[in-house]
């Protein structure tokens, strides 16, 4: 049982828990519990069960049950709650706007069972007269009814990580020798995915079964030979598709797409005489295989060199290629700093201590303490009092035992107030040895203003840097109108570096925009804002989209040691 099943049944024993109006602190227990299992970097099959014991919200009861799952596949209290309620249940927990406790009055008063059942209830109106109802909340349940049956929309990529990571390890169990991979938007890093599409080349028919039969899977949407689709825990759909192992590169290149790429690339075989699609290469007078076998040699018989999935976007790759000019993308083994996290002293949930020894033990040689200023009261935000008095600990941190070669720079995330004057005051700002600014409110103001509380930050000699430009939330808020052209202008003239902020669903900037700031002269920086230290892990995905954005460690300042660092920053500079 890998920990994503685990945290399926914890998770689906609190909802039944929830349905049956049970103890909130024992429902909350499993909840939390579950939580913790799927993010665990480790297995817990693999684990003593003293270890498993340490984990945080896991006490005795729920290390027994999970103990219980990993030896026997099933747990007891699970099933016996599942006699209780029928399990087509839980399939309307799933509906947006529906909470358990829903669940619970539809169930008892009006004997739903099933997604038909509430169907039905809507259509007759019978639910606007339960509690806490009304006719609202049933037109929506009916719409959300209705989207159902559609494709799920679009999620962030960092979400369907783990999931797909965890199905790709249960298909390789099941098909030794098999090549098995994420394709797709995945593959290609974008920042969100439409679904889940997994490869596996030279695997046996039987792989279907096992992937249909996934502990995760709660619908098969399709069952073919050589494609199927299913819906997993979590609302991700995910794709498997089986071709024969002499197709391995051919099919790679075709499923990871870009659909654009993939049709430039057709225009290129075309024009030498070649065809090419999931199964080969092939020559159009002969018929002849020339490629399929590796991706590389699909775009050797091309005559290009292997181009990384991050650029497949059709945005002058193929010419890139062509011109033997494709940037050496960053790593995240570049990294050697991370310029902007949280400690308690804010909203971060540990001290800079702990935040350092963590981000020093992911490799990383320098970070800079950038708490929140006064303007953020709901994250306690530090005035300029505290802010120098949080510096004065943070540096008294240097040099400490066992922080292992790693320095902590006194910093703050200074917020932008709406008219673009720096919410403290210059001679603290200048007391620091790094200031990323950033905005945080009235975020809906015009272009005019936007953009000119942008520049007048950058304007002021102590800001060495823009946080999270644009203040996007991915599928949930659109950047703000600030004209990024004269904002990226500014940026370089001024010595201001742009960051690419790793939060999963800020990315900010994007891909477009940093390649856009890097062409415009600007450096960029790739930070994690971190809140906590299993946050730092995000900036993954800031890299992701550093690469996407076609940038090299030399156009990221963080790549470079500290001293390097330290003398590019705007503040040392005059
Ligand atoms: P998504 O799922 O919306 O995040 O984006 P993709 O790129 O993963 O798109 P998806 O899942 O529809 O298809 C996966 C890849 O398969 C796609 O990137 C390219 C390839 N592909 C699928 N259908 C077609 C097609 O009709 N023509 C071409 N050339 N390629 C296709
Ligand atoms: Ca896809
Ligand atoms: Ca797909
Ligand atoms: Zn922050």
């Amino acid at each position: 049982m890998d920990n994503l099943a685990i945290a399926r049944v914890l998770a689906e024993i609190g909802d039944l828990l929830e349905i049956k109006n049970e103890n909130p602190f024992k429902i909350r227990a499993y909840r939390t519990a579950s939580e913790t299992v799927a993010h665990h970097p480790e297995g817990l099959a693999a684990m003593s069960p003293a270890d498993r014991l340490a984990l945080p919200g896991v006490g005795k009861d729920l290390a027994a049950r999970i103990a219980e799952l990993i030896d026997t596949g099933t747990a007891a209290y699970h099933q016996e709650l599942l006699q209780e309620f029928p399990p087509t249940i839980l399939d309307l927990l799933h509906l947006p706007g529906v909470g358990p406790k829903t669940v619970a009055l539809l169930y008892h008063q009006l004997g739903v069972r099933t997604l038909d059942d509430l169907e039905s209830a809507a259509r007759e109106g019978r639910l606007r007269a339960l509690k806490g109802m009304g006719a609202k909340k049933e037109a929506l349940i009916l719409r959300s009814l209705e989207d159902r049956t559609q494709v799920a929309g679009r999620r962030l990529s960092a979400e369907a990580h783990d999931t797909a990571a965890a199905l790709v390890g249960w298909l390789r169990e099941h098909a030794e020798g098999a090549a098995v991979a994420p394709v797709g938007s995945l593959r290609r890093g974008c920042e969100t995915c439409g679904d889940i599409d997994i490869l596996a080349a030279g695997a046996p028919r039987s792989l279907m079964d096992a992937f249909t039969s996934y502990r995760l899977v709660e619908r098969v949407i399709a069952h073919g030979e050589t494609k199927s689709s299913v819906r997993v825990w979590g609302g991700f759909q995910a794709d498997l598709r089986l071709v024969p192992a002499s197709s391995t590169g051919a099919a790679l290149q075709y499923f990871t797409g870009s659909k654009a790429h993939n049709i430039a690339l057709r225009d290129r075989a075309i024009s030498r005489g070649l065809k090419l699609n999931e199964y080969g290469l092939f020559r159009i007078d002969t018929g002849d295989l020339v490629a399929g076998e590796t991706e590389e040699g699909i775009y050797e018989a091309l005559g290009l060199p292997f181009i990384p999935p991050e650029l497949r976007e059709n945005r002058g790759e193929l010419a890139a290629a062509e011109a033997g000019a494709l940037p050496a993308l960053i790593q995240l083994q570049d990294l050697r700093g991370d310029l902007h996290m949280h400690t308690t002293a804010s909203d971060g949930r540990a001290d800079a201590w702990t935040m350092a020894r963590s981000a020093r033990d992911a490799g990383l040689e320098y970070v800079a303490i950038t708490d929140h200023s006064r303007a953020l009261a709901m994250a306690n935000g530090l005035d300029e009092h505290r802010a120098l008095e949080h510096a004065r600990h943070v540096r008294s941190l240097n040099g400490r035992e066992h922080l292992d070669g790693m320095t902590l720079l006194a910093g703050i995330e200074c917020d932008i107030l709406p008219d673009g004057r720096l919410d403290l005051a210059d001679d603290c700002l200048a007391g620091l040895d790094f200031v990323i600014a950033s905005v945080h409110s009235t975020l809906q103001q015009d272009e005019a203003q936007m953009t000119d509380r942008l520049l007048r930050a950058i304007a002021c000699p102590w800001v060495d840097a823009i946080a999270h430009p644009t203040g996007r939330l991915i599928l949930r808020r659109e950047p703000s109108r600030a004209n990024m052209e004269r904002v990226f202008e500014a940026a370089a003239a001024h010595g201001v570096a742009i960051e690419i902020n790793s939060q999963t669903d800020r990315l900010d900037v994007d891909d477009i925009l940093a390649r856009r700031a890097r062409d415009r002269g600007v450096a960029l920086l790739v930070d994690s804002d971190a809140h906590s230290p299993a946050a730092l892990g995000n900036i993954r995905w800031g890299i992701t989209t550093a690469r996407r954005g076609w940038l090299q460690a030399g156009d990221v300042l963080n790549t470079r040691p500290l001293e390097a660092f330290r003398a590019s920053l705007r503040r040392n500079r005059h």
